[in-house]
């Protein structure tokens, strides 16, 4: 159990467990031993100690606001993951940790509290152990914090094991089997939990003939890895076809309105439960890149989530139904479809549909985790739904693991965009949903991520889920002290001041010198690697930039073009339709503009497509020449790893400012105001 492997871990740091009643001279007081002493004010010679009690006085929040959310009405609490106050039960995982003369005490109403206090004890480090401090709250933002791995059960001949995974085979499967290397599948947990990750989805969302069958004849598999991640507080969840019934059990139809197909889904999830009581849920792409779906049966996506929904029910189980519903066989010669509508187009409507226990899953763009885009419109449009906001922790779009790019600033710039009169955020929409979802980074790699440094997006992940609030650079300090001890280093400053010089601004250099205003899809087909403008140009997947020698970018205003920007409520409807408000960065998502169109940073667009890609590779030249700085001091094997993969970074930077600027510049004709080379 989860209170097993805390009491493990208190053990190793000289410490104690208790399970409480409740509090004595603001002491907590351990229960169910009469003979107990109280915890804390010096009775008890131990220097940690964790108590587990019923009920917890409201304590002073750090800072003097708690971190996380209120329980109460989530969708009335739109700003609940922003700026939620302290007051009110600890829940189910928060926990309060306090300083009370030689001993520090750990304070939950349930075990799972003390586990996110034993790591929140661990990120303190020393200064758990200084001087007496009073009892600060901690509770999420968010109830569930969840990475959905796109792991394939069987190697996949185009994707292979991992689908846009970058740290080498699968954690939980290999060639057709679980993997069972169950030592390294609790290290996992453990670094999960120590994130704050509390739910995973264990196998991809496109679900092949193999990973169909975990739900039925191979749910053992499922059951075992359960097994592993419970004690860390860990639920799993499940990718399930939704033409489960047919391909499983041979009935004549998935129809989610059929009687039959109804029994089939209860009977199979009573099974799921018989054998993992504390599954979570499902998780489905319907209707998406060739998954089949209720428009099959000329159903809607409410009928088909509320479909697996019912059947979930009774065993307080949900549904993760994805929001990725678009076209992906248009005819790029048709200018009035776009893929950035389509989210909208399709779920909108739906809003007040669903069953309470469908989460409506929602990609944090309105397309594909590009390297820069739009908050999606979804997200705004839904007040009478559960959504959970879907982020991509692994790097399809970005960098793939051999660049380092650092997402939380860009996470954490999504979760505040805020709207509306009632100052709704998406962190608000995620926490009253109750989820923030991200596509896992992880694979059986010596470092966990391929990329060492990718580590702090896992890490980053969970921690916004947990407190949207904490900025960047405040979590990567975080995952630097944890990662990397700096204090027990020859030159502390050198290591963390180098490793925020390289990481702070990532995102950004790697949005310089790939993907210039909002412009997205730019890469190789199939592997999405390396720079290709017009790679997706003419193909039927919806991604296009309309260059032409005048000008570049997509027409989504109402006035002229596709009409995306009237699917965003106020102020936001207005900012992106007008050339005179739309941020340069989305410029290009927006507007198709003449080169010589001038940005509000000054600059013309084919200038600034120059300047930031010249400008992005120094970047990476420049935090090349800074890693080489810190030989010595952090691991020789990771120093390695790093050095190799910011070699290819180079390279390929060098790649994309060549090809960028090239095709611009024969596109154009226009020559660079500073007369570097273009080819
Ligand atoms: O970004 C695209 C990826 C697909 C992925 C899909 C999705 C799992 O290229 O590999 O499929 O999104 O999110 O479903």
């Amino acid at each position: 159990t989860v209170f097993d492997e805390v009491e493990r871990a208190c053990a190793a740091h000289g410490g104690t467990v208790r399970r409480g009643t409740g509090q004595q001279d603001g002491v907590p007081r351990p229960a169910g031993d009469p003979d107990a002493a109280p915890v804390g004010a010096g009775v008890t010679p131990a220097q940690l100690v964790f108590a587990l009690v019923p009920t917890i006085p409201a304590v002073a929040p750090p800072g003097g606001e708690a971190t996380g959310s209120p329980d109460g009405d989530p969708v009335d609490a739109p700003r609940a993951g922003l700026d939620a106050t302290g007051a009110g039960p600890l829940g189910p995982e928060g926990f309060a940790v306090a300083r009370h003369g030689e001993v520090t005490v750990v304070l939950a109403e349930e075990p799972a509290g003390l586990l996110y206090g034993l790591f929140e004890v661990v990120r303190l480090g020393e200064a758990a152990f200084g001087p007496p401090y009073p009892a600060r709250a901690h509770r999420p933002a968010m109830r569930r914090r969840m990475l959905d791995h796109w792991d394939n059960v069987d190697v996949h001949p185009v994707m292979g094991q991992v689908e846009r995974g970058y740290a080498g085979g699968s954690i939980f499967w290999r060639d057709g089997r679980p993997r069972r290397d169950h030592a390294r599948l609790r290290a996992y947990a453990r670094l999960l939990a120590a994130c704050g990750v509390n739910a995973v989805s264990v196998n991809n969302v496109n679900v092949h003939a193999t990973e169909a069958r975990l739900l039925t004849e191979r749910l053992d598999d499922v059951a075992e890895i359960a097994d592993v991640l419970r004690p860390y507080g860990i639920r799993v969840h499940l990718s399930v076809t939704f033409a489960a019934p047919v391909v499983l059990d041979a009935l004549p139809t998935a129809d989610p309105l059929d009687d039959a197909v109804r029994a089939w889904w209860a009977e199979t999830t009573r099974r799921v439960y018989a054998r993992i009581p504390d599954f979570g849920g499902f998780v489905v792409k319907a209707d998406s890149e060739g998954q089949p779906g209720p428009f099959s049966y000329g159903r809607d996506h409410a009928d088909g989530a509320n479909l697996l929904a019912q059947a979930l029910d009774p065993y307080d189980g949900v549904v993760h139904w994805r929001a990725f519903v678009y076209n992906h066989r248009q005819d790029w010669r048709d200018r009035s479809t776009d893929r950035a509508r389509a989210a909208h187009d399709h779920f909108a409507l739906l809003d007040g549909r669903f069953r309470d226990n469908v989460i409506v899953q929602v990609k944090h763009g309105p397309m594909d985790f590009q390297t820069r885009e739009p908050v999606s419109p979804v997200i705004t449009a839904m007040p009478g739904t559960r959504l959970a906001v879907e982020f991509q922790v692994t790097q399809e779009y970005t960098g793939q693991q051999r660049h380092v790019c650092y997402l939380a600033p860009w996470w954490s710039e999504v979760l505040r965009f805020g709207w509306g009169e009632h100052g709704r955020t998406v962190a608000g929409v995620a926490a009253a949903g109750g989820d923030l979802v991200g596509v896992s980074n992880v694979g059986d790699d010596p470092f966990w991520t391929g990329h060492p440094l990718a580590q702090a997006n896992l890490y980053a992940f969970g921690r916004l889920a947990w407190d949207p609030r904490l900025t960047p650079q405040a979590v990567l300090d975080e995952w630097i002290d944890l990662t990397f001890d700096p204090a027990a280093t020859a030159d502390p400053e050198l290591l963390r001041g180098t490793l925020h010089e390289v990481m702070d601004d990532s995102w950004r250099s790697y949005e310089r010198y790939t993907a210039p205003l909002g412009v997205g899809f730019m890469v190789r087909p199939g592997h999405h690697y390396g720079p290709d403008v017009d790679g997706y140009e003419y193909t039927s997947w919806g991604t296009y930039h309309f260059a032409d020698r005048d000008g570049v970018g997509v027409d989504r205003t109402r006035a002229t073009g596709t009409g995306f920007t009237g699917q965003y409520p106020p102020p936001w409807s207005q900012v992106y339709e007008s050339l005179a408000s739309c941020p340069d960065e989305l410029l290009l998502f927006f507007h198709h503009v003449p080169y010589g169109h001038l940005l509000h940073s000054g600059g013309t667009v084919i200038q600034h497509i120059y300047d930031t890609h010249f400008d992005g590779m120094a970047e990476v030249a420049e935090m090349c020449r800074r890693w080489k700085s810190l030989a010595g001091l952090v691991d020789a094997a990771l120093h390695a790893r790093v050095t190799e993969r910011l070699d290819e970074q180079l390279r390929c930077a060098q790649e994309w400012c060549d090809q960028i600027n090239a095709y611009f510049y024969r596109r154009s004709g226009i020559p660079d105001a500073h007369g570097r080379t273009l080819y």
